[in-house]
């Protein structure tokens, strides 16, 4: 059975919605990464990078939350538009925006605007102002378009929902009212059965949620060298 290393957080949240959507089998694997789960040896065997999610299925080992993502589309043929080179080439597109500017913009802004010690004007303004951009091209896209890739459903929208999840948080209490298309997909996401499902994955561990000094040394490592 595929084993679903899991922390309930924006990246794995994607993975936990197609997981759910397709139906497949699995066995949830908790990383509790403000315990330092993440760092673990059997871990980062199966992700190098030290970060969730990662999944196993069989002699397959995948990590990377879009990689994932398309693992498990190439796996089942779901939540992919059909094949054709049009179609391929506007899912790749969007997929890589997600992975390499909403999930990096969005994680930097939660980052200096709510864990960073100061002076940090001047990354908030740089995340600040990037993640906004981002999302704006998202939202910009449902504008035009009810899903992503047009009229289905697809990994793509799965991705943007993970990281909308925690949008006031990253961007600030307007966020949705000034991302009203964006609003618009991650409240018809979060009414499918799926999302419910994903939903219920928080209390199936009690993760640690304060942020000590313990939680910042396994998620941080990098303030050891400002200590040095
Ligand atoms: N590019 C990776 C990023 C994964 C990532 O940053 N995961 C976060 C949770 S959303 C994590 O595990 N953080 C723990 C840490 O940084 O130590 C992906 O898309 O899967």
């Amino acid at each position: 059975m595929i084993k679903f290393y899991y922390h309930p957080s924006p990246n794995p949240a994607k993975v936990a919605l197609m997981l759910e959507e397709t139906g497949i089998p699995y066995e949830l694997v908790p990383v509790d990464t403000r315990k330092g789960d993440q760092h673990a040896p059997a871990f980062t065997a199966i992700n190098p990078n030290a970060k969730t999610p990662a999944l196993v299925d069989d002699d397959a080992i995948v990590f990377d939350s879009n990689a994932i993502l398309l693992y498990l589309a190439e796996k089942t043929s779901r939540f992919v538009p059909p094949n054709t080179p049009a179609n391929r080439a506007q899912m790749y597109s969007w997929l890589m925006f997600v992975a390499t500017g909403i999930g990096p913009y969005s994680g930097q802004a939660v980052h200096f605007k709510h864990f960073a010690p100061a002076p940090k004007d001047y990354a908030v303004n740089r995340y600040d102002f990037e993640a906004w951009r981002h999302w704006n091209i998202i939202n910009a896209r449902l504008a035009a378009n009810r899903y992503m890739l047009g009229e289905e459903y697809t990994i793509v929208d799965m991705a943007v929902w993970g990281w909308a999840r925690a949008l006031p948080f990253a961007l600030g209490a307007d966020a949705w009212d000034k991302l009203p298309h964006v609003k618009r997909l991650f409240d018809e996401i979060n009414a499918r059965p799926a999302a419910g499902r994903v939903d219920a994955l928080r209390s199936a561990h009690q993760f640690k949620t304060e942020m000590d000094d313990d939680a910042r040394r396994a998620m941080f490592p990098q303030n050891a060298r400002l200590e040095a």
